[in-house]
């Protein structure tokens, strides 16, 4: 077959328009071999499929599955992360970390050598598959546990057993009743949520804690002359074998003629974990993932899990660039596939010899790589955070936080989180809603494909602070980049991270509402997936209301074809979290600022509406 130079996820997009109006709307069930069956959303032709299923029943059933997806793609990310640390060498963790989470998962620590704890880590982490999810909830705040425990969210077994709990309610003939299914999907979000803090506090244990960092994000971080190799997927496992081993390699790139030697470039969330710990530059997200590409000028695409378009290998066929797959889990047809857990450091050397072969093939030819480059800080873990304000306070680190938040110098915290969708301009909605909430004070925070969005606009560069930021929030990050002697503010939105890396605004937001004396969901805190693509995507957004947030979406959910589910989930009655659909991102922003008023009125830290 002749390769399809032109192809790009845009252009295949406009291919499939128009896409299926039952399948967006929820109202196309495809449950068994009866089906597939379709509800027509005007009320014209059958309003029940073969066995009877409602509209109610087959949106609320595909909400679950969703849910359910997400949860298992983050679960797997974090059994990776375990067997990496069975495997490790103690010698090379981060101790404090490691005594930190041990504590808080009822691990004793005192006296004990890390071999030991590790041990009793591994153990617990192990069980949270099967028995227990004790990671999640031992860092909700009990307020949250006694609102889930009232609402019957607390999750009955480990993550695995949540996942076979909601794949069997989805089965013929099982669940039919929309809120024992959408009351099913917020509990299982539960899990999701497990996952990623576990997930993310292995990663940290493993390969550090990460602190503020100033790199470069956009396509225009690949250099042509440089051997240069794109990180693409979700584990910091193959990334920081592949950073660990890249010096050893510089001198046969030299040799092979890359006067730049090796230049590594990350992409997705392998590009957030990358540049957050390793100050990695940042290339591309997942929805313009072949772009550096077609650049000509990438020699290897590398990639483990999650997020990668199987269409690389179609593009690889006009450019020769080798797209080497690792994981088991997400081979792609056409690609050359070397198992990275058989023997990782033979992989990474393989890898990087093909790389530099591959430069030497592409030597003298043409590339085109756009200019485009921005600078960006990254790396604002909690603890770097923390860190940062300490220096304002040293005994309570949150207390200038809280304060800034009392006196409305800081109107409210907003989250803007998850994909780029190919339905929306991309970027738009993130931009759009985040020049919106900056001006009026709200401190925000990124991660995933958002996070990429605001380093290519410039919202993760300080000298942007004053011209995006409103006076109040502008003096309080000109206040803290001062106090840490960084010789200018934090830049306008904080980087937190990765998608799994959800789980650090939500250890933020749980030690806020314990030291504000109140729940998660009377916190001025707003979160926003204001371009969702994926199944992870919508288990997020559904663990964020189940800790009572408002959550904006900003794509159409397949749910539009039920108002019974719509309702449930609109304004969850069970957990206080509301679900917000609005395409039109200042409309978003609006609303949010809206709620961020409402909150701070409930919580007397205001008397009125400020000004909008
Ligand atoms: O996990 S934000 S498109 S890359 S799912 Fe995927 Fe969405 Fe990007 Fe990372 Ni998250």
């Amino acid at each position: 077959m002749i390769a399809d130079c032109s192809t790009n996820v845009w252009n295949r997009y406009d291919a499939q328009k128009p896409q299926c109006g039952f399948g967006e709307a929820g109202l196309c069930c495809r449950n068994c071999l009866q089906g597939p069956c379709r509800i027509d959303p005007h009320g014209e032709g059958p309003a029940v499929g073969v066995c009877g299923a409602t509209a109610d029943t087959m949106v609320a059933r595909q909400f679950l599955e969703a849910v359910a997806i997400g949860t298992a793609s983050h679960a797997a990310h974090a059994r990776h992360l375990v067997a990496a640390l069975e495997g490790m060498d103690i010698a090379d963790i981060d101790r404090s970390k490691l005594k930190q989470v041990a504590a808080r998962l009822q691990i004793d620590t005192d006296g004990r050598d890390n071999t030991d704890i590790v041990r009793d880590l591994v153990q617990v982490a192990r069980s949270e598959f099967t028995d227990q999810q004790k990671w999640s909830l031992s860092v909700l705040p009990e307020r949250r546990h006694a609102e889930l425990r009232g609402a019957k969210l607390i999750p009955n077994f480990g993550i695995d057993a949540e996942i076979r709990e909601a794949l069997h309610r989805i089965h013929y003939g099982c669940d039919a009743d929309p809120a024992s299914l959408i009351s099913a999907a917020i509990r299982l979000s539960i899990a999701d949520l497990d996952a990623c803090c576990m997930a993310t506090e292995l990663s940290d244990i493993l390969f550090g804690v990460p602190q503020p960092v100033v790199a470069s994000a956009n396509i225009g971080v690949l250099k042509a002359d440089a051997v240069n190799i794109a990180l693409h997927g979700h584990s910091p496992r193959l990334s920081e074998a592949i950073i660990a081993t890249a010096p050893k390699f510089e001198n046969s790139a030299r040799a092979a003629g890359a006067t730049a030697g090796i230049n590594l470039v990350g992409i997705c969330c392998t590009g957030n974990e990358a540049l957050m710990r390793q100050g990695i530059n940042a290339c591309a997200s997942m929805l313009n993932q072949e772009a550096p590409m077609l650049t000509g000028a990438v020699d290897a695409m590398v990639t483990d899990y999650q997020c990668i378009m199987p269409s690389l290998t179609e593009v690889a066929k006009c450019t020769g660039t080798p797209v080497i797959t690792t994981s088991d889990s997400a081979k792609i047809p056409g690609a050359q596939h070397l198992k990275f857990d058989e023997n990782p450091e033979a992989t990474v050397k393989k890898i990087l010899m093909i790389a530099t072969q591959n430069f030497k093939r592409r030597k003298g030819k043409v590339v085109h790589i756009p200019k485009a480059k921005t600078t960006s800080v990254a790396g604002f873990s909690v603890e770097a955070l923390i860190t940062a304000l300490s220096r304002l306070d040293s005994d309570q680190p949150l207390k200038p936080l809280i304060d800034l938040i009392k006196s409305g110098h800081i109107r409210g915290i907003g989250l803007l989180a998850g994909c780029n969708n190919v339905k929306v301009k991309q970027d738009h909605n993130f931009i759009a809603m985040a020049e919106e909430l900056l001006k009026k004070n709200i401190l925000l925070v990124a991660t995933g494909c958002g996070a990429g969005a605001f380093m290519r606009h410039g919202f993760m560069d300080p000298a942007n602070v004053d011209r995006l930021c409103g006076e109040t929030l502008a003096k309080v990050l000109h206040q803290i980049g001062e106090k840490n002697n960084l010789g200018g503010p934090l830049p306008p939105v904080l980087h937190m991270g990765s998608c799994v890396d959800n789980s650090r605004p939500v250890a933020l937001a749980a030690a806020l509402a314990t030291a504000m004396d109140c729940d998660i969901s009377d916190l001025p805190l707003v979160a926003s997936a204001p371009e969702a693509t994926t199944p992870k995507a919508m288990a997020i957004a559904t663990y964020a209301m189940a800790l009572g947030l408002p959550v904006h979406v900003g794509v159409p959910l397949p749910v539009g074809g039920s108002q019974n589910a719509m309702n449930l989930l609109r304004d969850d009655a069970l957990t206080g979290g509301r679900l917000i659909l609005e395409p039109v991102a200042e409309n978003a922003a609006a609303l949010l600022i809206n709620i961020i008023d409402e909150h701070r009125i409930k919580l007397g830290l205001s008397q009125r509406r400020a000004a909008a």
